[in-house]
């Protein structure tokens, strides 16, 4: 029997970005573990991953290339071979082309695999060469990272790793023992050293729950608790003068504003206490090194862009950034994009004409609007699953279920969305191809090459994208580039931060941390890099987060399930164990609605309803729900808002207006509590408690 161990990386959209080392028997994967050299993977993976071959041998994988025979939605497909569905979708998509022009045509993508090749590589030269719409990739990250790169000038500030040296750590809307446990050792460290801990979410997450100090203010209203703690800070003459003047424009405006924020004002607008306002405040301006770290949780709101520009504001203010462990934490990509060679592999010089945008958090408005012109004829979808993860999942699915659109699927899983596909093609998982990591939120780069023989017919996107490229006559020859040679292409670079880290290198040895100046202190001296040198603090006018007429709860959606990657995993039988599509309510607002913990209850919105299981543990505050993100079937998303946020072009969906009440027993209303709920819908999952 033949043993041996492969280096590479997991490249799901999470700001861990893992090494790991796969162990290969007679060209089976037997076992995939965290690198126990590598320093932010330190050996281990997460609750999810541990099981990845779960997920790459799956008796759910699709094998093979499946063209629909049942209605859209059904999920009746039959095999065909690649050639045939290649010839066809080429075919088709000519087709539209010809008779709407190729705007007709979206190229619908996400981060379901962040390797750089795989995520944007082949598709974005085929759909460039094409002249297909662009897709705005807007559904996370880009209003967070809008309101950061407003006031500082780029989205990246503080290191994740030194955050050991932190003394105050506020945690802000972010989940880390979910959502980024690979920081949560560094965040131990820190608190063995003394460092106080503090969690600001309107949910008592995992993460509260381990925190020194939980604040719970309202959704969406971070923008008046960082108003109000800037006003204690002026006022008590607790700002950093010099920095302020040295470095920063707008500390003038911003304090007069802040002005208007007294501790009762806060209060009232964030249902955080005054006296803990005043508290947090003098804590976060006395506390050095101060660390405030988020990730995305705040931006999913109409106003999200000002609370990142406030956000990143307040260690401006007090001078956190001129002590290593002071600042704020939240991206690292842009270390990312400006080291690596991403141009050579987007490769911008292939172009046919120049195309529209649309913007993938509106995809429903997309498909239903019978204004657009011209109309989407023809999507194509990898590396995403929109039926389950857009905001306002029935406008989604009816446009999914046009008759006249055509649609491809590729992915690994009969996913929501597959059901809806002309074409479902094999894709491969992440073992099985080549790739090179771009991290969000660490620092270090890692190579990914097929360590088994893809399963069944599963090609990567680079292939799926060649051949249809080759299928459609375009012979630029970098349509042909293997994934190998794009690979080698992004490790192509001259930029600093890839001194001494090359594709021979990384073969070798799996991964290399950037090379970075140590001690990490960008803006200790200013050299903000906006157009002025200096930090733009948000003056702008505070703006309540609006509510939706008669509808007093806010629904939170976020990724509590500790076993779900988004919706990946939702499907496997290990990872859905002990998860449950419910909808958690406080005690007050469950009272007052009469609902007791296990009753069923409809939750509405203006978009949509579902009947859940009601939760009362005690962990939302007043005026919010929470229901749990990343279930197939029907879930949070039939309820939550499509709008767009201030900035960076994002979603509002965390802002939802909601309703909650007692579900009236069924035969009292003539109808089944199924067919209100997503049992109706072929939901995956029990809704039983
Ligand atoms: N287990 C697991 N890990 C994941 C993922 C997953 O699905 N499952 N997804 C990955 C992805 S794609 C991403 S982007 C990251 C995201 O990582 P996080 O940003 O940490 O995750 P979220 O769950 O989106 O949001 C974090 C918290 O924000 C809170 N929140 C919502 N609105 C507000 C607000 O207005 N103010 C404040 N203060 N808090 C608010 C929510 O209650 C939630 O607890 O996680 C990644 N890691
Ligand atoms: N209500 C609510 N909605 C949300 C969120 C929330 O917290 N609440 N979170 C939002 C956020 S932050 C994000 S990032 C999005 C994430 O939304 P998506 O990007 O859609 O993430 P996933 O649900 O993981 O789906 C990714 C799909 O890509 C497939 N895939 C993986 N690797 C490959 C590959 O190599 N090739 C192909 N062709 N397919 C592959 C996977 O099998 C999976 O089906 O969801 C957003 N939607
Ligand atoms: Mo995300």
């Amino acid at each position: 029997m033949s043993s041996t161990v492969v280096r590479g990386g997991c490249s799901h959209d999470c700001p861990d970005s893992c090494a790991w080392e796969v162990t290969v028997e007679d060209g089976r994967a037997v076992k995939l573990a965290g690198d126990p050299n590598h320093p932010y993977t330190r050996g281990t993976l997460c609750a999810k991953v541990n099981r990845y071959l779960d997920r790459v041998y799956s008796p759910d994988r699709v094998l093979h290339p499946l063209r629909r025979t049942g209605a859209k939605g059904e999920g009746r497909f039959e095999r065909v071979s690649w050639e045939e569905a290649v010839a066809d979708i080429a075919a088709r998509l000519q087709t539209v082309a010809a008779e709407f022009g190729a705007e007709a045509i979206l190229p619908f993508s996400f981060a379901g695999n962040m390797g750089l090749v795989q995520y944007a590589g082949m598709d974005r030269r085929f759909f460039a060469r094409l002249g297909a719409s662009r897709l705005e990739r807007t559904i996370c990250g880009n209003t967070a990272n809008a309101g950061v790169a407003a006031v500082l000038g780029t989205s990246t500030g503080m290191l994740p790793e030194d955050i050991v040296h932190s003394r105050l750590i506020l945690l802000w809307g972010t989940n880390t023992v979910v959502t980024n446990v690979h920081l949560w050792p560094f965040v131990r460290q820190a608190r063995e050293a003394g460092a106080r801990v503090v969690v600001i979410d309107p949910v008592r997450t995992r993460t509260a729950e381990e925190a020194d100090w939980h604040v719970q203010p309202l959704p969406g209203s971070d923008g008046a608790l960082a108003l109000g703690m800037i006003n204690v800070i002026a006022a008590e003459g607790l700002e950093d003068r010099d920095y302020l003047e040295r470095y920063c424009s707008g500390w003038e405006a911003l304090r007069e504003r802040a002005g208007a924020f007294p501790p009762e004002r806060v209060e009232r607008l964030t249902g955080v206490p005054g006296e803990q306002v005043v508290e947090l405040a003098r804590a976060y301006a006395t506390t050095r090194p101060a660390c405030i770290r988020t990730l995305v949780g705040p931006e999913k709101h109409a106003h999200g862009g000002q609370t990142f520009r406030a956000l990143a504001s307040l260690p401006c203010v007090t001078g956190a950034w001129r002590e290593v462990g002071g600042g704020l934490l939240h991206w690292t990509r842009s270390l990312f994009s400006d080291g690596l060679n991403t141009r050579a592999v987007a490769r911008t010089d292939i172009r046919g004409p120049r195309a529209r945008s649309l913007n993938m958090v509106q995809l429903g408005r997309v498909l239903n609007d019978p204004d657009l012109e011209p109309p989407v004829k023809a999507l194509v979808v990898f590396d995403c699953n929109p039926a389950s993860v857009l905001p306002n999942q029935n406008l989604v699915r009816a446009g999914l279920a046009r008759d006249d659109l055509f649609t491809v699927v590729s992915d690994l899983f009969r996913t929501d969305t597959a059901l809806y596909a002309d074409y479902l093609l094999p894709a491969t998982s992440f073992i099985e191809h080549w790739d090179v990591l771009f991290p969000w939120s660490q620092t270090y780069v890692v190579l990914n090459r097929p360590a088994v023989e893809p399963v069944g017919e599963a090609i990567s996107n680079g292939e799926l994208f060649r051949r249809l490229a080759a299928a459609m006559g375009f012979d630029d020859p970098h349509l042909q580039d293997s994934d190998e040679d794009m690979v080698r292409a992004a490790l192509d670079s001259e930029h600093p931060h890839m001194h001494g880290i090359d594709a021979e290198r990384l073969l070798r040895e799996g991964w290399a941390p950037l090379n970075l100046p140590r001690p990490w202190l960008p803006f200790a001296e200013g050299n903000f890099p906006t157009a002025s040198g200096r930090a733009e603090l948000w003056t702008e006018d505070y703006l309540e987060p609006e509510a939706e007429a008669g509808l007093p709860l806010v629904l939170v959606s976020a990724k509590t399930p500790l076993h779900f990657l988004n919706s990946s995993y939702s499907h496997l039988p290990r990872h859905a164990r002990g998860e449950e599509l419910c909808v958690e309510l406080s005690a007050v607002d469950a009272a007052a609605r009469g609902v007791a913990d296990g009753d069923r209850v409809r939750v509405h919105s203006a978009r949509g309803e579902l009947t859940l299981v009601a939760r009362l543990r005690d962990r939302v505050r007043p005026g919010v729900v929470a229901i749990p993100h990343g279930f197939w079937g029907a879930g949070a998303n039939v309820l939550t808002s499509d709008g767009l946020a201030d900035l960076g072009g994002g979603g509002d969906f965390y802002g939802t207006r909601v309703e909650v009440s007692k579900e009236t027993p069924p035969h009292a209303v003539g109808r089944s509590v199924a067919a209100l709920s997503g049992e109706a819908e072929g939901v995956a999952v029990s809704l039983e408690p």
